[in-house]
């Protein structure tokens, strides 16, 4: 299939169906609701919650057209062999393993640590659980993605400038073509947003591009 330009910063992000996937990075209740890992770290969550509508969009857009979509979750084993220490901080009551409000804090199949309903993942879509900030550290991301042929990413999801930039950053190492949708991301500070937003776009496009929903929904139209 003919390759769609995308109307993005600095230049145009060549769309490939077949070889883009949606990457939606960590929509997760411990990140959005009161109760969970972000609320802990001090932070006002409902700051990220402007991104759940924007998300569900791409995903209906990505869904109606039948391309892949990969789902991340920051979460760590039971046992929290895969949580180094350095990670582990803050106060005691409130550390990732610790009992919070909607189960242990950041571990993988509490309740807290489940995608927001509005953009859970369906059936046949890509889970990928991950211990870092990074969607492709110490997971099959990348093996998954080679087989598929993808080539494109298009990324999604909280925090903007931790693990959404963390995994563009990544991906873009590895080769892939990378763009960010501008009101589908959200960080507990908007000036940290619009920074991390500043950052991909600067130097030419260092390590990927920056589009808007509706510039994408248009092109895709
Ligand atoms: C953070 C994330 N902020 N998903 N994780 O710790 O950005």
């Amino acid at each position: 299939m003919d390759e769609i330009e995308v109307p993005a910063q600095p230049d145009a992000f060549p769309f490939v169906p077949g070889k883009t996937a949606l990457v939606v990075i960590d929509m997760q209740r411990d990140f959005i609701e009161p109760g969970g890992f972000g609320a802990a770290l001090g932070n006002d969550v409902s700051r990220l919650q402007p991104a759940i509508e924007p998300v569900a969009k791409l995903l209906a857009l990505f869904r109606a057209k039948g391309w892949p979509i990969v789902h991340t979750r920051e979460s760590h084993l039971s046992d929290l062999s895969d949580c180094p220490p350095a990670k582990r901080k803050g106060k005691p009551g409130l550390r990732i393993g610790d009992i919070g409000k909607m189960g242990r804090i950041l571990v993988r199949g509490q309740p807290g640590n489940a995608i927001v309903e509005r953009c859970a993942p369906m059936k046949g879509e890509i889970e990928i659980d991950k211990p870092g900030k990074g969607a492709f550290y110490a997971t099959a991301l990348g093996t998954i993605l080679d087989r598929k042929g993808i080539t494109h990413l298009v990324f999604a999801g909280v925090t903007t400038e931790v693990c959404v930039q963390t995994s563009m950053r990544e991906a873009n190492d590895r080769g892939y073509v990378c763009l960010v949708v501008e009101e589908a991301t959200e960080s507990y500070f908007p000036e940290y947003k619009s920074a991390a937003l500043s950052m991909i776009r600067a130097q030419g496009g260092i390590v990927g591009r920056t589009a808007n929903l509706a510039d994408l929904e248009k092109a895709l139209a």
